[in-house]
């Protein structure tokens, strides 16, 4: 694994480097099956569960505040990208247009194909995390996520949803598709909260 494309990070990275991982200066395309390919007009935004139903359309997404970010990311599979610049909307703007039950404490993310992940309401509303539709300043490439997906930097990738569709509010913790084969429940990257075995 080590060689061309992966390196032992050294200082001043080995600080920002949770344990256990390895710099690559490319990006990986990490993607269970295949990948959707969905345009940004008809892409369609859902929330439901313990929140008011609402459908947010692409415009509507443009039309929230639009930021940029620079963020970490770390994937289980042990590699980890310093500094990818995105842009998008912060997960704090957009929860302001979302009427939420007092009694929601945690979140289904749902995707295009399928894919589920869950973190909890604390988790994921925080003022760093975001939904990115550029990167390095083009558009989302498809394998990325694109139109749209999600980034939680202080969490392991597999819960920065890509192709993302829809948020599921829920009262009970339940487990998306990673987690109900085996990855931890949270996937802090500095716990080395990899696997739940
Ligand atoms: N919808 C969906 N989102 C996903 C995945 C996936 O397979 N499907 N893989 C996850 C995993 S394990 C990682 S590491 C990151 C990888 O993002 P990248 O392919 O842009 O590097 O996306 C996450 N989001
Ligand atoms: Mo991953």
């Amino acid at each position: 694994m080590l060689g061309k494309f992966f390196k032992k990070p050294e200082s001043p990275d080995s600080e920002r480097t949770p344990p256990g991982q390895y710099l690559t200066k490319g990006f990986p395309v990490l993607t269970y099956g295949n990948t959707p390919r969905v345009n940004a007009d008809t892409w369609q935004f859902r929330v439901w569960g313990l929140a008011k139903e609402k459908t947010f359309s692409w415009a509507d997404f443009m039309a929230m505040p639009q930021h940029n970010f620079t963020a970490d990311f770390h994937c289980v599979t042990r590699w980890s990208k310093l500094d990818v610049q995105w842009t998008g909307v912060k997960v704090t703007d957009f929860m302001k247009l979302v009427e939420v039950d007092p009694k929601a404490a945690y979140i289904m993310e749902h995707c295009y194909g399928g894919y589920t992940t869950n973190i909890s309401m604390d988790d994921f509303v925080r003022e760093e995390n975001f939904f990115a539709h550029t990167l390095f300043g083009e558009p989302l490439p498809p394998e990325h996520g694109g139109p749209m997906r999600l980034v939680v930097p202080h969490i392991y990738a597999w819960k920065s949803a890509k192709w993302i569709n829809g948020l599921e509010f829920l009262s009970q913790e339940e487990l998306g598709f990673w987690e109900r084969n085996g990855y931890h429940r949270r996937g802090e990257p500095w716990a080395e909260e990899r696997y739940s075995y």
